[in-house]
C-alpha cells in the first residue's frame, strides 16, 4: 500500500477534480507484477494500468488500491469489472470512496464475485492524499486554504489601501509553489484595486493553467487589472452578485469582453459562491486575501487549511490589521508545522485533524 500511495503522489497537481489513486499487483509469492497511478481526469483509472501491466499474472493475485476501485461508467469503464475478469483473489483497499456513485458499492461487488476485500489500509494516509477530492464530493465545495503575510506586529498594509511588501523573497517563491498545487486563487475586489496582482506561478514549474478567482460583490475590477494582461496563465472568474450586473451592465460586458467570466452567486453567503466555483470543476482554492474575505471564509467555517507567514517587518500603529489577532487563529489548529523560510516564520495547519 505503501507502494501504491507512493505511485498516487505522482499524479499531484494533474488530476483535478478527479482523486489521485495509485494500485499495485502483487502475485502470491509476494513479487509486484505491475503498478500504476491515476494521470488525469478522464484518461484510465490507477487499477486499469496496473492490471494491464501484470497481464496474465494478475491471476491469483492481490491488488493493492489506495482508493475504492469504481463500480460505475463514468469517462472510463467500471474497474471492479476488469479486476474480476483479470482473476484478482484479493483486493486491498486504503479508503472507501466518498463518491456516491462508488461509495461501498465497489466493495460488495467484489465480494459478491467472491475476492476477499480488506478495507483501511494506510487510511489516513490514503485520505490525506486526496483532501480536496473528498471535500468536493462530501460538501459540494472546494478544498479552502487561507493564506497571509503578516508583519511581526500583526499588520496586512502599511495603512488603508496601501500595497505593502511584508515577507522576504524566499517567501514569494515558496507561495509560488503552493499556487502550483491549487486549481485555483482567489481574492477580494480590495486586493485587485490596491495590490493589483499578477496571481500566478512565476517561480514553479507551472504544469496546468491556474484560475485565478476574484470575488467581486460589487463589480469594482477596473479593466486595467494586471490579471487581465496574462490570459495565458489560466482563466479569469469573477464572481458577483445579480444586482451588480444588473447595475453596471456595460461594466460586466467590457469585463468579460477581456476574456474573464462573470458567475453569479449571493455573496453574502460564501458558502453558495464556493459551490458556484465546485460546480465550474474547481477541487481546491487558496485565498491570498485580504482580510475581508478571509474574516468572510472564516466565519462561514469553510477554511480547511491555513498558513500564516510573519516577517521580521513592523508597521506600527498606523498598520492594518488582519481579522483576528494571529494566536487566535493558531491555537485552533491541528497538525501544526511551523518552519523558517529565509527570514520569515510560516506557521501551517488543518482546521480539523487530518489524522
Ligand atoms: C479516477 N482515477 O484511478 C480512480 C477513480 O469519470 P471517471 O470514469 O474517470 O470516474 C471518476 C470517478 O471514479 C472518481 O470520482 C472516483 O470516484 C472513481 N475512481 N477515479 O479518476 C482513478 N480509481
Ligand atoms: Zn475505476
Amino acid at each position: 500500500m505503501d507502494r501504491a500511495l507512493r505511485m498516487a503522489a505522482l499524479g499531484r497537481g494533474l488530476t483535478s477534480p478527479n482523486p489521485l489513486v495509485g494500485a499495485v499487483v502483487i502475485s502470491p509469492s509476494g513479487v509486484v507484477v505491475g503498478s500504476g497511478y491515476h494521470r488525469r481526469a478522464g484518461e484510465p483509472h490507477a487499477e486499469v494500468y496496473a492490471l494491464r501491466a501484470a497481464g496474465p499474472a494478475a491471476r491469483g493475485a492481490t491488488l493493492f488500491s489506495t482508493l475504492e476501485p469504481c463500480c460505475h461508467t463514468g469517462s472510463t469503464g467500471p474497474c471492479v469489472d476488469r479486476i474480476v475478469e483479470a482473476g484478482i483473489a484479493r483486493v486491498v483497499i486504503g479508503v472507501e470512496d466518498p463518491n456516491p456513485q462508488v461509495h461501498g458499492k465497489g466493495i460488495q461487488f467484489l465480494r459478491e464475485h467472491g475476492i476477499a476485500v480488506t478495507v483501511g489500509v494506510r487510511e489516513t494516509e490514503a485520505a490525506r492524499l486526496n483532501l480536496p477530492f473528498f471535500i468536493r464530493v462530501r460538501y459540494g465545495r472546494p478544498f479552502v486554504m487561507m493564506k497571509v503575510a503578516l508583519t511581526r506586529d500583526e499588520c496586512v498594509a502599511e495603512a488603508l489601501g496601501v500595497r505593502s511588501a511584508i515577507t522576504a523573497e524566499q517567501t514569494t517563491s515558496d507561495v509560488h509553489a503552493l499556487r502550483a498545487e491549487f486549481d485555483a486563487v482567489g481574492v477580494g475586489s480590495g486586493t485587485v484595486l490596491i495590490d493589483d496582482p499578477e496571481l500566478t506561478v512565476r517561480a514553479s514549474p507551472q504544469t496546468r493553467p491556474l484560475t485565478r478567482v476574484i470575488f467581486d460583490s460589487r463589480l469594482r475590477v477596473p479593466c486595467s487589472a494586471a490579471m487581465f494582461s496574462t490570459q495565458q496563465a489560466g482563466p479569469i472568474l469573477i464572481v458577483t452578485t445579480e444586482a451588480a450586473v444588473t447595475h453596471s451592465s456595460d461594466h460586466a460586458e467590457a469585463l468579460e469582453s477581456l476574456g474573464a467570466r462573470l458567475l453569479v452567486a449571493p455573496l453574502h453567503d460564501l458558502t453558495s459562491a464556493l459551490t458556484v466555483l465546485s460546480n465550474e470543476g474547481i477541487t481546491s482554492l487558496l485565498l491570498e486575501g485580504g482580510p475581508i474575505l478571509h474574516g468572510a471564509a472564516w466565519e462561514a467555517g469553510v477554511v480547511d487549511r491555513v498558513r500564516i507567514y510573519v516577517s521580521q517587518t513592523e508597521f506600527g500603529r498606523s498598520g492594518v490589521r488582519w481579522f483576528r489577532v494571529r494566536s487566535a487563529i493558531v491555537e485552533s489548529l491541528n497538525n501544526l508545522d511551523v518552519r523558517m523560510v529565509g527570514p520569515d516564520e510560516c506557521t501551517d495547519g488543518y482546521v480539523h485533524r487530518i489524522d
